[in-house]
């Protein structure tokens, strides 16, 4: 059916409201059709029955959502305020079904209208809120936090751009524009008239008052407003619903018509475009911050607006402000955000005016920081210079917080001189940077880490000097990920299979999935199991025939890296291998046995040169590869374009094998990781992130570890890492890497990989591809032998199910309520 094709004959115009949930939901989609839409019932085509299902959605969160607010307002109890630059929450329709515990009678209520749940759900489209994997977790905590039932507020962008649609073309990558605002919106409610004003630029007023106290103000400052969008997040089936609050930046000229007086009309709207950029767009930039102007008034954008709204909510309690960190905790996810702590100062001091002590007392029980990576190009820092343009009295502040935490650290490291130097917030050399980690963690009373190795990391490198000074907010909290959307709602056979066998409590309770164990030896089960992982990969395959024209056996062992692309997550590490199995089907037909699909996805940053190289190598040589007779179905390498939730939703649960092989040490924890191994599949993997406690929880036994552990790493390193050693003594990867410089795979181009083997051979070979390629290799070569032994691997894939409950987000956002946020559910 396409989307034009209209309902049957048995829609009729809106009637009385029925009493069986279906039929009282079917009326409410006509009656959003033809009074929502504009759009006639008897023809409504598939997006607009779309759009008035999700209508019909929104009214019953809304009212759920209303009686939440009363229920937090009534207790008084402390909220959490979650601020965030990215969101990722992917399509909401299965998911607010699902958790409305609507999904039969939704599917009900469209046969009757003549269509399928499943097509009407695949008309929405994603807004794609946030670049990976920090975004993804911001979501996932949402998901579950409305399901523990915390006071808390998710506060973010409402981008009306967001990360890039990516085409290949020509095996390169194309970024389009996301208008993701396109069809309108219908899961949000606009707040027009909800606004609050955000000021940037001007000069700092000092003043002294009648009192005698030395006062501050900004003066000439430019004003943009953020309206409020608000989105709603649904507990699984509690009634309960938390709000997403998203703000839209809108220029503050309607307000000022005196800029219309002065005739310049055209001049006026100029400045309501410019003003209104702020909330353009989501910067494409995984894990290397662009120090752009725009970035940082985004950011300020948000801190503003948010801190405006807490405070809004505070005041109406009437308490003290030394009641703000029983009453509230600020969750800053990653240091985006941390302008917030400045924000906060600024508020108390200079307009309610309390003392420098007090207010540093209040914001520092206030605020906790969550780090996502270690990356030295991805600790974000400003330069002084446009700090003090954009936010000049933030900047003093910044200073005057800097200046008092130096001179404790001078009292506390009375012999340790450089410390000044390596902790100050402001970096001194040729020229001055405001260092955001050091003001997140100067300013919070918890700094965490996102797996147990990232960390112990933090405290014993990162930021060993700051652990040194405040070793009580160190903390490690383990990612997690909401089984309701990477296991429910993504694997819905799979799922029914479980809840058939130990009951649906494991939704609420993922740990509760051991219960399974005692069926991984029975034979049924898993038949059943394994008939439901192929239907899977069948429907993926007919997806990869439809969208990339390829043919890929079912039956082959897939193998899949989908994640953003970045030198160390070693996309290219994955390629170097699937070029020697490829030479060794040439060499020795017979020396490979089992059939392999690779399928990769993830976007690169727009300006990350090798990133978007990789993307090339990996397209040209599955071409390659696809065309080449010899190969047959033995390799097939297939690249997804626009991998986004969407499509994550649709490669996982057809997964046999899970790559996870970034530069040990370098990724923080990984979230893709747990939501292979949830739907069955097996990890291989490096002794990374939370790939370690994914193996200590699932057994060694029950994944492919290999290569360099994390020290060994930083070893190889510090004694000179020689790549070209690698090269010279392995044949096998000399051959690999010489047809790639060689342009074997771009024979019209000989030279176009050069670049990549330079980056190997010549260029240090920062990400220890070389050095890791051997231990692969034979790591893959045991998950092939592995394969082979279908019940053998069918058992892997159940325990790896079976073991993951730890890896629930609703685990992770306890931890957080419990041991940081001081908040229990209402
Ligand atoms: O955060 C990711 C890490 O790379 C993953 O290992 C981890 O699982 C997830 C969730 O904790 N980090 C990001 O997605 N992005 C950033 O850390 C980042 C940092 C600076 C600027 C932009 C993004």
């Amino acid at each position: 059916m396409t989307s034009q094709n209209s309902g049957n004959r048995k829609s009729r115009l809106p009637e009385a409201p029925a009493t069986r949930p279906a039929e009282s939901l079917k009326q409410d989609i006509l009656r959003h059709v033809l009074y929502s839409l504009g759009r006639d019932t008897e023809r409504p085509d598939r997006q607009t029955v779309f759009r008035a299902l999700a209508l019909s959605l929104r009214d019953r969160l809304v009212e759920k959502w209303i009686a939440s607010q009363r229920d937090i307002y009534s207790r008084s109890s402390k909220r959490v305020y979650y601020l965030s630059l990215e969101f990722l929450p992917g399509p909401f329709l299965r998911e607010n079904l699902i958790a409305l515990g609507l999904e039969n009678e939704a599917r009900e209520a469209l046969t009757d209208m003549g269509f399928g749940l499943d097509d009407v759900a695949d008309e929405e489209y994603e807004p794609g809120l946030g670049n990976g994997g920090l975004g993804r977790l911001a979501s996932c905590y949402l998901d579950s936090m409305a399901t523990l039932r915390l006071p808390a507020y998710g506060y973010g962008i409402h981008y009306a751009y967001g990360i890039f649609y990516q085409l290949i073309k020509e095996g390169r990558q194309v970024e389009r524009a996301d208008n993701w605002l396109r069809g309108g919106t219908h899961w949000e409610f606009e707040r027009s008239h909800y606004v609050h004003p955000v000021r940037f630029y001007g000069q700092v007023r000092e003043w002294v008052d009648e009192q005698g106290r030395l006062r501050h103000s900004l003066e000439n400052a430019t004003t943009v407003m953020a309206m409020a969008c608000d989105m709603f997040i649904p507990g699984h089936k509690n009634d309960y619903v938390l709000n997403m609050r998203l703000w839209a930046a809108k220029t503050s000229r309607e307000f000022e018509f005196s800029f219309f007086n002065t005739g310049d009309y055209i001049g006026a709207v100029e400045e309501k475009i410019r003003d209104e950029n702020i909330s353009m767009v989501l910067y494409p930039n995984d894990e290397a911050p662009e120090g752009k102007e725009l970035r940082l008034k985004q950011q300020f954008f948000l801190v503003s607006a948010t801190i405006q709204d807490i405070v809004r909510r505070f005041r109406k309690k009437g308490i003290a402000w030394d009641q703000l960190p029983r009453k509230n905790v600020i969750h800053l996810n990653e240091t985006h955000p941390a302008v917030a702590i400045p924000e906060l100062m600024r508020i108390l001091v200079d307009e309610e005016l309390l003392t420098w002590e007090e207010a540093w007392y209040i914001c520092v029980r206030t605020f906790a920081y969550t780090n996502h990576t270690v990356l030295p190009e991805a600790l974000e820092v400003w330069p002084e210079d446009l700090f003090r343009r954009l936010l000049p009295r933030h900047l003093q502040i910044i200073h005057e917080i800097n200046r008092r935490f130096l001179h404790d650290v001078r009292r506390q490291f009375p012999n340790d001189p450089n410390i000044l130097g390596r902790v100050s917030l402001v970096h001194e050399g040729e020229s001055r940077w405001v260092r955001m980690s050091h003001l997140a963690i100067v300013g919070s009373f918890s700094v965490n880490g996102v797996s147990a190795h990232h960390s112990e990391i933090l405290k014993e490198s990162v930021f060993h000097d700051f652990y040194k000074i405040f070793p009580e907010r160190f903390n490690n909290k383990t990612n997690g990920i909401t089984p309701r959307r990477w296991l429910r709602q993504c694997n819905p056979t799979l799922a029914w299979l479980i809840t058939e066998h130990i009951g649906p409590e494991w939704l609420t309770d993922l740990a509760q999935l051991k219960k399974l164990e005692p069926y991984v030896n029975s034979e049924g089960f898993h038949r059943a199991w394994m008939e439901v992982r192929l239907r899977n990969k069948h429907k993926l395959a007919e997806y990869i025939r439809d969208k990339n024209g390829i043919t890929v056996m079912p039956e082959s062992l897939f193998d899949v890296h989908v994640k953003r692309f970045h030198e160390y997550k070693r996309q290219l590490l994955n390629v170097l291998h699937v070029i020697a199995l490829y030479n060794r089907i040439r060499s020795s037909p017979g020396s490979v046995t089992v059939p392999r699909t690779y399928i990769f996805g993830g976007k690169a940053a727009p300006g990350y040169y090798m990133a978007k190289h990789i993307i090339r190598l990996i397209n040209s040589v599955a071409y390659t590869i696809n065309t080449d007779p010899r190969v047959g179905d033995l390799l097939k390498v297939v690249f997804l374009q626009n991998y986004c939730v969407t499509l994550a939703e649709r490669i996982i649960p057809a997964t046999d094998l899970s790559e996870q092989i970034s530069t040990a040490g370098m990724e923080a924890s990984g979230t893709g990781n747990m939501k292979f191994a949830l739907n069955g599949a097996i990890t291989i993997g490096t002794h990374d992130g939370a790939n370690i406690e994914i193996m200590e929880h699932v057994g060694n036994e029950n994944l492919f570890l290999f290569g360099l552990l994390s020290h060994e790493v930083n070893e190889m390193r510090s004694q000179g890492y020689n790549p070209r050693l690698f090269y010279e003594r392995d044949s096998e990867l000399r051959e690999v890497l010489d047809m790639i410089a060689g342009g074997f795979f771009s024979p019209s181009e000989p030279h176009l990989f050069r670049d990549v083997v330079e980056s190997l051979l010549n260029h240090g070979d920062r990400y220890m591809v070389l050095a890791d390629f051997r231990s692969y290799v034979y790591r893959q070569q045991d998950a092939a032998n592995a394969f082979m032994d279908q019940a053998a691997w069918a058992r892997m894939s159940m325990l790896n199910t079976s073991r993951m409950g730890f890896f629930s987000s609703d685990r992770a956002v306890d931890e957080y309520a419990k041991d940081i946020w001081g908040v229990s559910g209402v």
